[in-house]
């Protein structure tokens, strides 16, 4: 044995399944036509958002990955050292590796809705760093925090990486914050990435990429209907479109439709008009006192920020 399985225990919390169907009619049901941003991150959306965080204009990733390589010591330094860390949304926990060489945490706690690709992370994690104990958590993090914790551990940190708070509307975004506090406790430290405030022409670029990566991981929202609910959205009559809202700091997406149509979704018709939207994702954007104000509403107090050179992107350090 490598000791990697050793080294890895699993725990399910039996997350819920997403019940795509319900979620789809209720959805497309509304007078201001909606679907949930999780539903994009099938097999073949989940590719396509990789190649997006690889795009020229798709600065984010690639951003928050150079300040947690520039920073990591001092980001270790405020977790502390030799701490519990737990990872919301871990995926392919690449982010975390880049923290752990300087953390080196006593316990390493990824909580991912993926049961596979948990796993697999999990175990490539184990096999890279030799000392490392995991608990990988199969879990919907926006549902539940049930942590296997044990009574003699250090404190809890948690991160939260990828500006996937962005995704919240403000009033969910402080309450999800509310309680990652309540699970740290007093003292307890959360990294969180935040997406800054920016030209506009810049926010536009990035979701507006010139090979059009971001309109197909727009589109195949609706290919992803057609499949599992036998739908028959026309691909060719719908379009990307994703605009900086100024007013509520957000990158808006929706898929527009291009005529008056009728369309066919698990056995329920839908009407559109021409120019008629699906809102498929809201990415907030936030000014570092902004935020900052919001975890205080929350319960956290502002401990340190690091940014890029040009501003584009921040990583937080909040203390409960
Ligand atoms: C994964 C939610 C952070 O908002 O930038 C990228 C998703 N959507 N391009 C983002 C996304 C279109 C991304 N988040």
């Amino acid at each position: 044995s490598d000791g990697t399985s050793e080294r890895v225990r699993f725990h399910d919390n039996h997350p819920t399944p997403t019940d795509v169907r319900a979620e789809v009619l209720a959805g497309l049901g509304q007078p201001n036509k909606r679907l949930p941003p999780k539903l994009f991150y099938d097999q073949a959306g989940s590719r396509l958002f990789d190649a997006i965080t690889e795009l020229p204009e798709y600065y984010p990733t690639r951003t928050e990955i150079g300040i947690l390589r520039a920073y990591g010591g001092a980001m270790a330094d405020r977790l502390g050292r030799g701490c519990v860390l737990v990872e919301l949304g871990s995926g392919s926990s690449l982010k975390i590796q880049t923290l752990l060489a300087a953390l080196e945490p006593q316990v390493y706690i990824p909580v991912d809705i993926s049961r596979d690709h948990l796993l697999e992370s999990a175990h490539a994690l184990a096999a890279r760093f030799p000392l490392l104990a995991i608990r990988a958590v199969c879990a919907d993090y926006s549902a539940s925090f049930q942590l296997p914790l044990e009574p003699d551990w250090p404190r809890l940190a948690a991160f939260f990486p990828g500006s996937s708070i962005g995704n919240f509307d403000p009033e969910d975004a402080r309450r999800f914050l509310e309680r990652v506090a309540r699970l740290l406790g007093p003292g307890g430290r959360l990294l969180i990435g935040v997406d800054l405030r920016k030209d506009p022409a810049l926010l536009n670029a990035a979701y507006n990429d010139v090979q059009g990566v971001t309109a197909a991981f727009n589109l195949n929202l609706l290919t992803r209907i057609n499949r599992e609910l036998e739908g028959n959205f026309d691909l060719d009559a719908f379009a990307h479109r994703a605009f900086f809202n100024d007013a509520r700091s957000r990158i808006e997406m929706h898929l527009v439709s291009l005529a008056e149509q009728r369309v066919r979704v698990s056995g329920q018709d839908f009407t559109f008009r021409e120019g008629e939207t699906i809102h498929t994702e809201n990415s907030y954007k936030y000014g570092v006192a902004d935020f900052q104000s919001l975890a205080r509403d929350a319960g956290f107090e502002a401990e340190q920020v690091w940014t890029d050179v040009a501003d584009l992107f921040s990583v937080q350090c909040l203390r409960v």
